[in-house]
């Protein structure tokens, strides 16, 4: 079928719209009608050139929502006109990651998904005749797509697709990393670099376990308003502080945070982010992701006096069986996915996007198709 998608030819070129083909589903395939999409920075990082992974071309895009059209053999989960979130971390429940209680990161798939390709090795989108590759295994910037049964979450029908869209990766990345990953206690100190889609997710998910205090340090001061509209109690402009911005985290938290969260993307800050942290017992989690060939340091008595470093991804979520309910989270009140939403356009327009992000003047843009 012919569908009408936004190609990454290119490593810093802007996304083309075409009308590309797509195959229908194969074995353990569902093809889905994307309703809606929202742009991370991790598909601006992808398209600048930044991922070891990325390859072009490619249909990037992982943040969407839509309805099932078709159903290829073996599938018994979902059937058409179901509502689902394609899923870039899959729940196969089976593998040995999934019966792993201490991780969310399937593995049944991970092969073939970092080469832009189904599970069967091949690709369902072409364009003049030649392949296209999916991308996280969603490919939602197009307006139907294909994904393997075990890579989406089937939600309820009443939820908004322009606004769930964000639950398929900042809304659970950010929320998740509080309560999976961190598991951040009533009471605690947090601080969270990068007060972007990720982080003000980060904040409203302190907020929803009862931190205390909730630092956000963010360098565009346009991020203040918004991140105490979502529960931070303290801004931080590293460009207006006097001296260490650690020395000046550690005393605002009375002798360091018990929790951080790094969602940026930036080596330099997630030192500080580590060193900002409690000795004895502080724990940092990076959410960012950084460049090729970047690396981290710190010195490693920082980590002998207590101090915990870790990492997570799609927020230590389990999609299949969490994505529903932080779609019911949503639908109940309990957390704010609406005024993170500050743009929505046409497939058409979708570079503009990328331009709002980088200019700092957009939290989540959403595609709405
Ligand atoms: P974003 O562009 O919306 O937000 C980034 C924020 O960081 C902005 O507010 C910006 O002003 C701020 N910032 C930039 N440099 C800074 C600095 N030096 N000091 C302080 N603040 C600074 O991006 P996002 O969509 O929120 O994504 C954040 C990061 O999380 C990206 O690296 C993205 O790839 C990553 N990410 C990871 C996961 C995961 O599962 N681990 C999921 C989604 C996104
Ligand atoms: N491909 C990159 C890493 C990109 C990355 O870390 N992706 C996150 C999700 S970001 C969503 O916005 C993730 O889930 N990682 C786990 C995984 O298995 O990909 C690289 O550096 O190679
Ligand atoms: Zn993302």
């Amino acid at each position: 079928m012919d569908v009408r998608a936004a190609v990454a030819f290119g490593a810093g070129k802007p996304l083309s719209i075409e009308t590309v083909q797509l195959e229908g589903p194969k074995a353990g395939e569902v093809l889905v009608e994307v309703k809606a999409t929202g742009i991370c920075h991790t598909d601006a990082f992808t398209l600048s050139g930044d991922d070891p992974e990325g390859l072009f071309p490619a249909i990037l895009g992982h943040e969407g929502a839509g309805v099932v059209v078709d159903t290829g053999p073996g599938v018994t989960s979902l059937k058409k006109g179901d509502h689902v979130i394609p899923l870039y971390t899959p729940e196969c429940r089976q593998c040995e990651y999934c019966l792993n209680p201490k991780t969310n990161l399937c593995q049944a798939i991970r092969t073939t998904q970092g080469q832009g390709l189904m599970p069967d090795g091949t690709s369902r989108f072409s364009f003049d005749g030649k392949p296209v590759l999916h991308y996280m295994g969603c490919s939602t910037f197009a307006n139907y797509t294909v994904a393997p049964e075990i890579a989406l979450a089937k939600v309820r029908e009443d939820a908004p697709f322009d606004k769930i869209c964000y639950i398929g990766c900042g809304v659970t990345t950010g929320v998740g990393a509080v309560i999976n990953t961190a598991k951040v206690e009533p009471g605690s100190n947090v601080v969270v670099f990068g007060l972007g889609g990720i982080g003000l997710n980060v904040i409203q998910g302190a907020r929803l376990v009862g931190a205390d205090k909730i630092i956000g340090v963010d360098l565009n001061p346009a991020r203040k308003a918004l991140g105490e509209k979502f529960g931070m109690t303290h801004f931080v402009n590293p460009k207006e502080v006097d001296g260490d911005v650690v020395a000046h985290l550690v005393e605002l938290t009375g002798g360091g945070a018990d929790y951080s969260f790094e969602c940026i993307g930036n080596v330099n800050t997630m030192r500080q982010a580590l060193e900002c942290c409690h000795k004895g017992w502080g724990v940092s989690v990076i959410i960012g992701v950084a460049g090729a060939g970047q690396e981290i340091a710190t010195r490693p008595f920082q980590l002998v006096t207590g101090r915990v470093w870790k990492g997570t991804a799609f927020g230590g979520a389990r999609g299949r069986t969490d994505v529903p309910q932080i779609v019911d989270w949503y639908m109940d009140g309990k957390i704010n996915i609406d005024d993170l939403i500050t743009h929505t356009m046409p497939l058409d327009e979708i570079n503009t996007a990328f331009d709002l992000m980088h200019e700092g003047k957009s939290i989540r843009s959403v595609v709405v198709f």
